[in-house]
C-alpha cells in the first residue's frame, strides 16, 4: 500500500434523503455531514477518500470500474436497495477485483425478509449492519486494516 492510499465510498440509491426522513431508522446526519465524518476519520487513518452518491445504477457502475484507474485500492459500498436486487452491481465489483465493505446503517437482518438477503454480501471483504452510520467509520477502519495486512 501506498503512502496516501485511496479509498472509494460508493452510497447507493436515496441515501442523498439521509437526515431529511426516517430518523428512527437511519439517523439524523445529512450525507454531506457523513462524508464529512468519514473525511475526518479517514485522516486520522492517513487514507483519501472519493465520495459518490448516485440513484441511477449506470453511474454506480461507471464510477466502479474507474476505481483501478484513478489508483482506489478498496471500496466501502452501501448499495442501498441494488444490495437486494442488483447483480449489475455485484459484476462490477467482482469486476473491478478490489476488496470492499458492505455498510448498511440500518441491522437488515431485524427488517422485512426481502432486506435479509443481499447479493453482494457474499463477495464482501466483510459487511456491518445496524450501527447507524457510525457502521461506515467502523467499515473504513476494518478495510485500511485489511489493506495494511495486505498489501498489493
Ligand atoms: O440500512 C441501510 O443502509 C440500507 O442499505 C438502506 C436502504 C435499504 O433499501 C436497505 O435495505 C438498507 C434504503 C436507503 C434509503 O435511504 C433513506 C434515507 C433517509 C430517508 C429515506 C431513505
Amino acid at each position: 500500500m501506498g503512502e496516501t492510499p485511496r479509498v472509494l465510498v460508493v452510497q447507493g440509491p436515496n441515501l442523498n434523503l439521509l437526515g431529511t426522513r426516517e430518523p428512527a431508522v437511519y439517523g439524523a446526519m445529512t450525507l454531506p455531514e457523513v462524508q464529512s465524518m468519514l473525511d475526518a476519520e479517514a485522516r486520522g487513518l492517513g487514507v483519501t477518500l472519493a465520495h459518490l452518491q448516485s440513484n441511477h445504477e449506470g453511474v454506480l457502475v461507471d464510477r466502479i470500474h474507474q476505481a483501478r484507474a484513478n489508483a482506489e485500492q478498496g471500496i466501502i459500498i452501501n448499495p442501498a436497495g441494488l444490495g437486494h436486487t442488483s447483480v449489475v452491481l455485484l459484476d462490477a465489483l467482482i469486476g473491478v477485483g478490489l476488496p470492499f465493505v458492505e455498510v448498511h446503517i440500518s441491522n437488515i437482518h431485524a427488517r422485512e425478509p426481502f432486506r435479509h438477503r443481499t447479493l453482494l454480501s457474499g463477495h464482501a471483504r466483510g459487511v456491518i449492519a445496524g450501527f447507524g452510520v457510525r457502521g461506515y467509520t467502523l467499515g473504513l477502519r476494518g478495510l485500511v486494516s485489511h489493506l495494511r495486512s495486505a498489501p498489493g
